[in-house]
């Protein structure tokens, strides 16, 4: 029987996926991939949320792009521990790639793992990381209809932060509609109207964070 190029790439995916699932149960490292178009806000939430929770966790961040190290300079900057994977024109991160980062920032000594996907709302989605949690990133300037065209990355969302709040007044963006088809596609997500400018509504993404965490560390008997 004639195997389709495409499901062997996606085999071979998914058993560096269950490879890097188990790094992190072993080393209680909770692990999120991070999607959303280009210019969402992926870097700079990260940043910020580095350098609020950096006393309180030990984070790093896996770094995906087309071309450049500039995210990953940034993360550093905010007090993280970074690589970047650069995909050389690849649409999406692999699980092997992945497993390749993980040394690079010591991930089994880390709370928490952020991987920012490569920027687009199609090929991430389909590639399991091995993440315990994925977040989408839905900025105002991009539109209300993302998630009616783009319905397979929301449904497979533990989080979407609709980040850029700071614009509400000046761009047309039904935050009811989002949110409401949103939930028709995955009705037990958590929904975080944020603004990695001003600071606002991140509050709740860190608890959300913290939580799970927290979740992770072995229980004092
Ligand atoms: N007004 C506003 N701009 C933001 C916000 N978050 C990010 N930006 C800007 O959006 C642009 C893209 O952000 P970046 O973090 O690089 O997006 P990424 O491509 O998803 O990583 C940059 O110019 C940021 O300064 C926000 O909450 N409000
Ligand atoms: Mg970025």
């Amino acid at each position: 029987m004639k195997i389709s190029l495409k499901k062997k790439i996606l085999d071979k995916n998914e058993e560096c996926a269950l490879q890097n699932k188990a790094f992190f149960a072993d080393n209680n490292t909770f692990c999120v991939n991070v999607i959303s178009s280009p210019g969402s806000g992926k870097t700079t939430i990260l940043s910020r949320t580095v350098g609020d929770l950096k006393d309180r966790l030990r984070i790093g961040v896996v770094e995906g792009d087309i071309r450049t190290d500039t995210d990953a300079k940034k993360i550093r900057s905010a007090g993280a521990a970074a690589v970047q994977i650069e995909t050389k024109g690849t649409c999406h991160l692999s699980a092997e790639q992945v497993t390749g980062a993980l040394g690079a920032i010591g991930a089994a000594d880390l709370d928490i793992v952020f991987i920012e996907n490569v920027g687009n709302l199609v090929c991430p989605s389909a590639f399991d990381l091995g993440e315990q949690a994925r977040t989408v990133v839905l900025s105002l300037p991009e539109g209300d209809d993302k998630p009616i065209k783009y319905p397979g990355t929301f449904a497979k969302a533990d989080v979407l932060l609709i980040n850029k709040m700071d614009l509400v007044d000046f761009v047309d963006f039904d935050l009811d509609r989002v949110i409401n088809h949103v939930r028709t596609l995955k009705p037990d997500i958590q929904i975080f109207q944020v603004s990695a400018k001003t600071g606002e509504g991140l509050q709740a993404w860190y608890d959300w964070l913290t939580k799970k965490a927290d979740a992770k560390q072995p229980k004092d008997d």
